[in-house]
Order: structure tokens, then sequence, then C-alpha cells
């Protein structure tokens, strides 16, 4: 794609500060997302983190995506957190004693010496690696370590392509909303009414220790999130559950993963042809079961949805930012692209036009509220890939008002989690370390 315009003049400071961030957060062998909200290391947080930290310290960027993948389990399951056993149980909820997850999931492999979740998040981390290969190739290969990390981002992916294909229909499910990173997405509105929430007295949310109540999840989503873990915990970690959903980023980063794992394997001298088949295959698949021409985006599949419950599932009718994040996918239909760009200019999401940065959820949507998480406030990783998804196809002009969009509003918040849409106000939390990550990798 064509290169980005020169950076700012205030890019040097703004460079240093984002350093700083992840120094700040940076605990010996990886990084925290934030060190009062998320104190532990979170898997796509880790993704981000280390395409930024590459800029930095490729080792650091090396060592961040070694050490969660040394929690991988024996399933091929890449867990959404890895604890830090130094760390208090009650400084985040749901902490290790909830997941179990050296006994609950044995039988799925998780490993004996190290504590994790026993869900997922999208796959982002081979994209992340062959990145932090490119950016230090000598470093990289004297450490082996494209050849170190390609066999566990190929049984990471085996793990979501056969045992997370619950629709039958070649897309990955996911199994709770975490899993998906969009917590509290209106998309999950309906799939999560149909789950009985566990009773508000039978758990402590440590977030509001930390975040404002009016910028978080609700208790009764907490309610839901903690029974839908719970029965997932109880059943061995073994799918099955009340909620199953095809969400649109999730298969569009395996896929985008799944290209830079053919570029990983051509590096290593092994046969790249059949993964890039896969992934057009897979983008394929990505069209035809989540694409709404109507709408001009992309909608989740809710499985557990429809006549009787059994079927093929139905979309919901709720557009979320997830729909716009397959425009990263070079494979693309060029009418599906067209349409993309043009919802994303349009009245829903307000690019170039209304907002200051892509809302996560439709701006003329009943539940859309510009402070509550990820229903309405505009997130800096979502920026980030829907950047690169307008470069790579050519929209150089929007690309650029996102990149300094991204710019502006990391530097002017202090690195916050997520902005109010229309005003730039930080919610949240500050010094989170995606923010930091991305606004330095556009920096170069
Ligand atoms: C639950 C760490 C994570 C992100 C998610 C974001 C939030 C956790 C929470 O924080 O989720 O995993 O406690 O709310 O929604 O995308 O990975 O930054």
């Amino acid at each position: 794609p064509p290169a980005a315009p020169p950076a700012p003049a205030s890019s040097a400071s703004l460079h240093a500060r984002a350093a700083r961030v992840l120094t700040a957060n940076w605990t010996g062998a990886s990084t925290v997302p934030s060190r009062s909200l998320y104190p532990h290391q979170w898997s796509w947080d880790s993704a981000f983190i280390a395409i930024g930290l590459r800029h930095v310290s490729p080792l650091r960027a090396q060592t961040e995506l070694e050490t969660l993948l040394a929690a991988q389990w024996g399933d091929g399951r890449v867990p959404h957190i890895v604890f830090n056993p130094s760390v208090p149980l009650d400084a985040y909820f749901p902490s290790p004693d909830f997941w179990r997850s050296s006994t609950a999931g044995r039988a799925a492999g998780a490993p004996r010496t190290v504590q994790t979740s026993g869900i997922v998040q999208p796959p982002v981390h081979a994209l992340a690696a062959w990145l932090v290969h490119r950016a230090d190739p000598g470093l990289s290969r004297a450490r082996g370590f494209l050849a170190r990390v390609y066999p566990r981002l190929a049984a990471w992916h085996r793990y979501l392509l056969h045992r997370r294909d619950l629709g039958g229909g070649g897309l990955v499910s996911v199994v709770h909303p975490w899993e998906q990173g969009m917590d509290n997405s209106p998309c999950w509105d309906v799939p999560l009414a149909r789950v009985t929430p566990a009773p508000a007295r039978s758990f402590r949310r440590a977030d509001l220790d930390h975040g404002a109540a009016g910028d978080r999840p609700t208790d009764l989503d907490y309610g839901r999130y903690v029974r839908l873990a719970a029965d997932y915990r109880d059943s061995g970690y073994a799918e099955g559950g009340a909620f199953a959903v095809e969400d649109p980023a999730f298969n569009a980063l395996l896929i985008a993963s799944e290209h830079a794992l053919a570029r990983i394997a051509g590096e290593l001298g092994a046969p790249a042809t059949a993964r890039h088949a896969r992934a057009q295959r897979l983008t394929a698949a990505l069209v035809d079961r989540l694409w709404d021409a109507e709408r001009g985006m992309f909608l989740c599949r809710d499985l557990r949805g429809g006549e009787g419950g059994g079927g093929s599932g139905v979309l919901v009718p709720e557009l979320g930012v997830s729909g716009l994040v397959p425009l990263l996918l070079p494979g693309l239909p060029r009418e599906v692209v067209t349409a993309l760009v043009r919802t994303l200019r349009g009245p829903h999401f307000g690019l170039g036009g209304r907002t200051r940065l892509v809302p996560s959820y439709d701006l003329l949507g009943a539940a859309f509220d510009p402070h509550r998480y990820w229903r309405g406030p505009a997130w800096f990783n979502t920026g980030w890939l829907l950047e690169r998804g307008l470069r790579l196809h050519g929209v150089t002009a929007a690309a650029d008002t996102l990149r300094e969009a991204v710019l502006d509003l990391a530097g002017a918040t202090g690195f916050a989690e997520y902005v109010d849409p229309f005003t730039g106000e930080a919610c949240g939390t500050t010094g989170f370390g995606w923010t930091a990550a991305l606004a330095l990798d556009l920096l170069h």
C-alpha cells in the first residue's frame, strides 16, 4: 500500500510518551494492558502491544508473544488471560480460583505451572509475529523466533478451525462475549438474554474499584458473563454451551493471521500456498455467512437463535464496528470493499463527519451510549485495524484522516482505553497498553 504521510512535528514526544507507557506496563516477560484495571497478560492485547513494541525493542516484542504462547493449552487454545502469580487474587475478577485452569482444564491440556483463563480472544498473534519478525529479521533469525512460534501458532489456528466450527459452515464461533473482546456490544444483547444471570452476591466486581460504573458493563451483564464462564468451566472447557456466535472481526483476524502464517511458513522454507488458499476459502465463507448487502456491512450470526435454536442460526441486526473490521482483508469482492467504505463514512459510523474516531457501535442504534465501553465509545485497536484496511484498499485520504485522529486522541488523552466518539473525552483507564502501542506503530 502507499506510504503514510510524514509524522507531525510533535511526533517525537508522542513517540517517547507512548514508549514510556509500554515500559511502565512491562512486567519482565510481558506487558499488562493497565497497571490498575488489568494487571495480568491478555491475549489480543499482547498481540497489539507486540506490534507497537517492535519499534522500541524487537526483543521485548518477541518475548511478549513467546510468554503468551508458553501458556498455550494442549488442545491448542491460547487463553485470554495468563495470570501473574504475584498479583493479589482480589485485584481482578474473575481470578485464577474462578477459572481453576489446572484442574478444570486438565482434560483440555491446560498447563500445570501457570494459571490461565479457559476462554480465548481474537487470533491476532500470527499477524503480530510476522510484523515483529519484519522489524528485525536478523535478531529474529538469530533467536529462532519464527521457528519456535510457528508450531504453536499453527496449533492455535487448528484448534479454532476444528474445535470451534460450531455452525458447520467453516467459520469460528465464540462461546463468550469476553472471547470476542468487545464485551458488552449490543450485538450480544439477544444471544445473552437466553443466559440466566448468576446472582450478583455470588461475585465481587474488582473492575469498579478502578473504572467509573457508567463506563463499564452493568451488573446484569456481569451476572451473565459469570454464569456462561462457570458453565463452560464446569463442562471441563468443552464446547456446547448456551452462547455460540460467529463474529466478523474474530473471523477476519483469523484470516489475516492465516495469511501471515503463510508468510511465516514461506520464510521457514515450508509450503505456504495451502495456507493462502485456506485464508481465501475462509474469506468466501465470511462473505457467504455474515455479509448483509442491504446494510453494507458484516453482521454476527447467532447460532442458538432462530426457530428452535438448533439450525444454522440467524443474523443479528445490530451494527457493531466488528462488522467493518473485515475491511483489512486482501481478498474481498470489490463491491464489498466499496460498501464497507461507504458505511464507514455514512451516518452510522461518521468517519470524516460527525465523529472524531470510529465508534464501536451504530451512532443511530437504539442502544448507542457514547461512554459505556463497547456500546458506542471509540477504541484505538479498531481504529488501527480500519486504518490498515483503508490503506490496503487504496482509500488513502480516509486512512490519513483516521491515522491523524488515532495519533491526536491517543496523545491528548494520555493513551486512554477508549474515548467518547464525538468529543474525544477519555473513558475507562489511561496509560492503556494497546493505545500506546498502536499509536507508536502509526508513527512509523
Ligand atoms: C475481560 C484487557 C481486556 C480487553 C478486552 C476488553 C476488556 C476484560 C474486562 O479488557 O475485557 O476480558 O475485564 O472487561 O473488553 O477487549 O482485551 O484490555
